[in-house]
């Protein structure tokens, strides 16, 4: 897993060249290069080698998600969504460069991204339309932007889905936070050349890994410290967000958790991966 970090963190810094004007630059490269755990990227490798790719083939878009994730992060800390001082234990995007340039930063990211993926893949044509197709769609109001906006609007119990809390939840989840890992593992798998069935499952891996990772984060939001998590904790109980905490209580979201990373572990035993396994068995660790 280090190994994967070290070369992903290697290649964001030698693409996100700074220029002039400078700001804009050092803004997009501030966030995305801060310490994060990278899990999506990560995935995106350790699928592509657990389906008998290349790992080099998979790296362009190994970076590319995780610049879509540091915009969707830089986006949601600005003081007109969800309002965060702290990112990744540092001064939020918008603290050190300004609302402008943080704006800016996260819609050149979301651009650099694709730009990336198409200039520095070592792949068929084919595949890199693939890949840009399930990133475009992934990034997009049918997805992410839908799941944030969701999200923003359950603060004030508004625009439920079908009059359900349960459904408007698993849709925000879905779209907000598995969509990431859903696309990281996808891609992966479609660069390594694996057929639909290995797809769907490494899909399937995501969609619950990125439920149980959005409930084990509102856990962590109840129970962590700021120093352990690097931003401002408490602050969906206070916003009254609908999070599967504030709906079901505390110890019916750690059996939710159990529930789906075990579902996580009976996909992807078959596929001996101890990077995925230990990703897993973190999560259940920290939320004892
Ligand atoms: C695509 C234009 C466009 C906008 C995106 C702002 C927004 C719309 C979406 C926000 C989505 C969001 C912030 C989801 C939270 C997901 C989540 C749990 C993030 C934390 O992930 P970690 O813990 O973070 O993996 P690190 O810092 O370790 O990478």
């Amino acid at each position: 897993m280090n190994k994967y970090i070290e070369l992903v963190d290697k290649k964001l810094n030698e693409y996100l060249k700074i220029e002039y004007p400078e700001d804009i630059f050092k803004s997009m490269k501030y966030t995305v290069t801060l310490t994060g755990k990278r899990l999506r990227p990560v995935m995106c490798l350790e699928a592509c080698r657990i389906m008998g790719g290349d790992i080099n083939k998979a790296i362009p878009t190994a970076c590319a998600i995780e610049m879509l994730h540091a915009q969707s992060l830089i986006h949601d800390d600005l003081p007109c969504m969800d309002n965060d001082d702290f990112r990744r234990g540092k001064p939020s995007n918008h603290k050190v460069f300004g609302e402008a340039i943080a704006v800016l930063a996260g819609d050149a990211l979301l651009s650099f991204a694709p730009q990336v993926i198409i200039e520095k893949s070592e792949l068929s044509s084919d595949i890199i339309l693939k890949v840009l197709h399930e990133f475009v769609k992934s990034a997009g109001a049918y997805q992410l932007i839908g799941g944030q906006v969701a999200d923003i609007l359950s603060e004030n119990g508004r625009g439920k889905l079908n009059d359900s809390d349960e459904e408007t939840l698993k849709y925000i989840h879905t779209n907000k936070t598995a969509v990431l890992f859903k696309l990281a593992l996808k891609t992966g798998a479609i660069i390594a050349g694996a057929g639909v069935n290995e797809i769907t499952e490494m899909e399937n891996f995501g969609q619950k890994f990125g439920l149980a990772f959005q409930i084990y984060d509102d856990i962590l939001d109840e129970i962590s410290t700021f120093e352990e998590l690097g931003k401002t904790i408490g602050k969906d109980k206070e916003a009254g967000k609908l999070t599967y905490v504030t709906l079901y209580g505390l110890d019916n979201a750690r059996a939710k958790v159990k529930e789906l990373i075990a579902d996580c572990h009976n996909i992807i035993d078959k596929y001996n991966s101890d990077i995925l396994k230990s990703i897993l068995n973190k999560i259940v660790d920290k939320i004892k």
